[in-house]
């Protein structure tokens, strides 16, 4: 089978089944091969041609009246239309800048918000959403998109929201492969890689296989990443050989206090954790597990859906050189990547809406969790590192009877606020 397509849609084989993307000449090879097979999407296409046709009829437009925005698909130039209007409407609260160009020039965009506030340290944990490596998978950018307007105008007025934002900050990549995405929407619908041209008549580089950890692996699944640049998940000649990938993780090295980090794919309604490129549990897998069965419970209470929480490596398969495993292993932040709603990776626009907001509920309960556990109250000096110079401040602050050392608030300073600084500190809280 990986003779006639390496373009698998199920996320391995189950049962001795498995759903592949194949062309008119690899179903004639299908047909010849002696292999079992169920046609189940007979014309992919013709659905390709029907969402084409529609979406053309407003093809131009940057806005169109009347018409809500997650009613169906938008181009890049649509979704940025969208945010950079919202970002002018909250200019102390939001910025947007350009953090470097894609391999064929296209700025690479970056979001941030971010509440000065009186409430919160200066180095509030930072949480980061990685809107679209991969080119196809359009509902990814209709969902970040929709992350970003909940965050930044919070309409309905959730006191979550707004308390969040005093304990944290947030950055956004929302269209993280631009040039694949126009691909997409110019020349063949389901191309998944960047347009990198690889010099031998092949072009894209998977970005989701590019990251500089634990890159390169050859790992036992079809689709963990390969060296052949014909490949689906071609891993590039080297890590971080791609603008793309080299400009995101440039960005998260400028915030030391990045703690959430969040991958938006789809589909399959499954939530990701470390480890992609091998499946022992990383250190903090507890954690991962408490926090993917919270995000479980919230989507469910949305709209009833059900997704899987897991390690990346047995939950969908192998990696290496994923993004999540870097930010997690290098980034210091802990990591998920969500696959959203099918079915296919075009489905109808009215999965558009229900699956933002049943996913929503899944970031707001991930960035809550890690609020709850990075506070930084015992960064005492406010540089936004944990060294032994806050235990010095802390000290000196204490000595000189500053009441701002009454940690455990009962009014007197006393060697039981010393013990909760210690431990917080220890914690690295
Ligand atoms: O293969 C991928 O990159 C992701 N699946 S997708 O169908 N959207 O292409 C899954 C990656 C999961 N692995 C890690 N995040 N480590
Ligand atoms: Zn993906």
């Amino acid at each position: 089978m990986e003779s006639i397509s390496d373009d698998m849609w199920s996320h391995g084989i189950t049962d001795g089944h498995a759903e592949y993307r194949i062309s008119p000449d690899g179903f004639a090879k299908l047909q010849n091969s002696g292999l079992r097979f169920d046609v189940l999407i007979d014309n992919i296409q013709a659905q390709v041609d029907a969402d084409n046709a529609r979406l053309r009829t407003h093809a131009f437009a940057l806005e169109v009246p009347g018409r809500p925005f997650y009613a169906d698909y938008k181009t890049q130039e649509q979704i940025w239309y969208r945010l950079e209007a919202l970002a002018a409407a909250h200019p102390d609260t939001v910025q947007t800048w350009t953090i470097g160009q894609s391999v064929q020039g296209r700025d690479m965009r970056a979001i941030s918000i971010s509440r000065d506030s009186a409430a919160g340290s200066p180095c509030k944990p930072v949480m980061f959403i990685n809107g679209l490596q991969h080119a196809r998978e359009w509902i990814n950018a209709m969902a970040t998109t929709y992350y970003i307007e909940q965050i930044m105008t919070n309409p309905s007025n959730d006191p979550r929201i707004d308390a969040l934002l005093d304990r944290m900050d947030f950055v956004f990549v929302p269209i993280s492969n631009p040039d694949g995405f126009e691909y997409t929407w110019t020349n063949e619908r389901f191309w998944r890689k960047n347009r990198r041209d690889n010099g031998n008549g092949t072009f894209g580089v998977d970005l989701n296989r590019n990251w500089d950890y634990q890159w390169g692996l050859t790992l036992p699944h079809g689709s963990a990443g390969n060296a052949n640049p014909n490949s689906g998940v071609y891993w590039g000649s080297a890590p971080f050989s791609e603008p793309e990938t080299v400009a995101i993780s440039n960005l998260l090295l400028q915030y030391p206090n990045v703690r959430a980090a969040l991958d938006v794919h789809s589909y399959g309604q499954l939530l990701l954790h470390p480890w992609g490129f091998t499946p022992d549990p990383s250190s903090e897998d507890g954690d991962f597990t408490a926090i993917g069965e919270q995000m479980q419970i919230g989507i469910k209470s949305i709209h009833g859906k059900h997704y899987n929480y897991g390690r990346s490596y047995t939950a969908i398969y192998p990696t290496s050189g994923a993004s999540i495993d870097w930010y997690y292993a290098v980034g210091g932040a802990w990591s998920f990547t969500f696959e959203l709603r099918g079915p296919s990776f075009a489905p109808p626009p009215d999965q558009i809406l229900p699956c933002a907001e049943e996913t929503f509920e899944a970031v707001l309960r991930f960035a809550e969790m890690t609020a709850d556990n990075f506070r930084f109250v015992a960064d005492w000096n406010r540089d936004c590192k944990h060294t032994v110079f806050d235990q010095i401040e802390f000290v000196a602050d204490y000595g000189a009877g500053n009441m701002e050392c009454d940690l455990n608030g009962d009014g007197v300073l006393n060697i039981f606020d010393y013990i909760v600084f210690t431990s917080l500190f220890e914690e690295r809280r």
